[in-house]
């Protein structure tokens, strides 16, 4: 079923709300990853607000979908996700990586049990997913119901491990995995094209035997159609390559590699980013 015109502006309203509170949480703490947690909020809105079959109030309820966050960097947008879709109080967003804290600045299971995953290595998400889709077929069957959705990130995907997943995935033909990519042509300290080249991206996935799709990462009627179609296919695993705009929602932040681990700091910074959309 298409998503609805109501649900789309409900999510764009939770997307802002994550936002804003990614850039709270980050002045705060005054440290932390903002171009990526920005750039995936609306994404992660999606999931949490549409998607997921879950329940905040019974994280552990076994027949849940799985949610993995390989790019552990980008943790304030799942934590104000988890925080606002009810797993723990919203003023908790505040403590990002204070001492003590269970918001650790990578996600960190010990602490914050409701988590799938530790992570912050990366190129390790992915083949623990698997590891949850394979387990699950043995205790459960080819169709188990749950669904297990794994977030990447582009520069992740430099980490040799990466590629011996998708291999992996593909042989297996898992056909409860999704993978959603954040697209967003930057890492830590460039452009993907200028420090290690990953087009043609589509052919390299299709070639390892993945449904593969391409949406705008900020259109969640591409989004919702692309997961669906994915979820459909009962002969491989699949994967969307969401091209995303990196600092979305802070108009001259947008695009800029700098921020992919910076914090805004001086006033001007300040207050130009509590203005994000
Ligand atoms: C195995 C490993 N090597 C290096 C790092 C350090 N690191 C953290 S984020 C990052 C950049 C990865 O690119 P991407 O995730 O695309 O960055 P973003 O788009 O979020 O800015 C690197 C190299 C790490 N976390 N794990
Ligand atoms: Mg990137």
């Amino acid at each position: 079923m298409k998503i609805s015109e109501e649900k789309i502006v409900s999510l764009q309203e939770k997307a802002a709300a994550i936002r804003s509170s990614v850039v709270s949480m980050l002045i705060e703490a005054k440290s932390g990853h903002l171009a990526g947690a920005l750039g995936m909020a609306d994404i992660l809105a999606y999931l949490y607000f549409y998607k997921l079959k879950h329940n905040p109030k019974n994280p552990k309820w076994i027949y849940r979908d799985r949610l993995v966050l390989s790019n552990g960097h980008i943790c304030p947008v799942l934590y104000a996700s988890m925080a606002h879709a009810g797993y723990f109080p919203v003023s908790e967003l505040d403590t990002l990586r204070k001492f003590g804290s269970r918001l650790q600045g990578h996600p960190h299971r010990d602490f914050l049990p409701m988590l799938e995953t530790s992570s912050g290595p990366l190129g390790s998400g992915l083949s623990q997913t698997i590891g949850m889709t394979l387990a699950d077929r043995i205790d459960n069957g080819k169709s188990s119901g749950r669904q297990f959705y794994c977030l990447m990130s582009d520069g992740e995907l430099d980490e040799g491990n990466s590629w011996e997943a998708i291999m992996l995935a593909g042989k297996e033909k898992i056909q409860n995995l999704t993978v959603i990519i954040d697209r967003n042509n930057i890492q830590i300290d460039g452009f993907t094209e200028d420090i290690m080249p990953l087009n043609p991206l589509v052919d390299k996935w299709r070639s390892f035997n993945w449904h593969v799709q391409e949406v705008n990462g900020h259109d969640f009627v591409e989004i919702d159609k692309a997961v669906s179609e994915g979820k459909s296919r009962f002969d491989k695993p699949s994967v969307i390559i969401a091209h995303t705009i990196p600092s979305k929602g802070i108009p001259s932040f947008e695009r800029k590699f700098e921020w992919h681990g910076k914090v805004p700091s001086t006033p001007e910074e300040i207050r130009t980013a509590k203005k994000v959309i």
